[in-house]
């Protein structure tokens, strides 16, 4: 009886926690979060982030030719999925490239983390297998170098900023 209540206690909080990857880890998360599977932040596979709250982003971009529809992730349920508490996001490419992420474009607007171009996984090829994509045609104000700048492919770290000190750098 008192362990049943136990678990009564128990068990919202555990429901709520990060499942731990069963596939490769292709993203890490860390910083300013407060849901964890891993000792210094979040790690997550391919059906982790596909089975987050999806977006479709259906646009032109300098990137491919004509218009294609991604799908992935909403940025803004990756965030809530690891409770990040923070303003600020340093996306991180394979290639070392970063760029910083106000939190607020991923309230802003429906920012996804595509995992698929046509329905079709992005390979590295196709800069995936993580693309952060803004709905350029949707909102023609993102049509500019700094969103294109903010768009990081091959993305496979995001460290979440509690405050501005590091914010809104770019390397290039
Ligand atoms: N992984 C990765 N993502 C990146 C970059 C990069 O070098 N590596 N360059 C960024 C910048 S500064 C811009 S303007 C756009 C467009 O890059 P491109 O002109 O080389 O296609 O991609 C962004 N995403
Ligand atoms: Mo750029």
């Amino acid at each position: 009886m008192l362990a049943w209540l136990l678990l009564l206690f128990l068990a919202p909080a555990h429901a709520a926690d990060l499942p731990i990857p069963e596939t490769d880890p292709i993203l890490s998360v860390g910083g300013a979060i407060h849901k964890r599977n891993a000792s210094n932040g979040a790690l997550f596979d391919l059906p982790m982030l596909d089975a987050l709250p999806q977006g479709e982003v259906n646009t032109e971009t300098p990137w491919y030719v004509g218009p294609r529809s991604f799908t992935g992730p909403l940025l803004s349920a990756l965030l809530d999925a690891v409770d990040a508490r923070g303003s600020v996001l340093r996306v991180t490419a394979a290639n070392s490239y970063w760029a910083d992420i106000p939190v607020a474009d991923a309230r802003t607007w429906p920012v996804i983390l595509a995992t698929r171009v046509d329905g079709r996984p992005l390979s590295p090829f196709l800069k995936g297998p993580l693309f952060v994509m803004y709905p350029f045609d949707q909102y023609p104000e993102l049509y500019t170098e700094l969103y294109f700048g903010r768009s990081v492919w091959q993305v496979v770290d995001i460290q979440v900023f509690a405050h501005d000190s590091a914010a809104l750098e770019s390397p290039n």
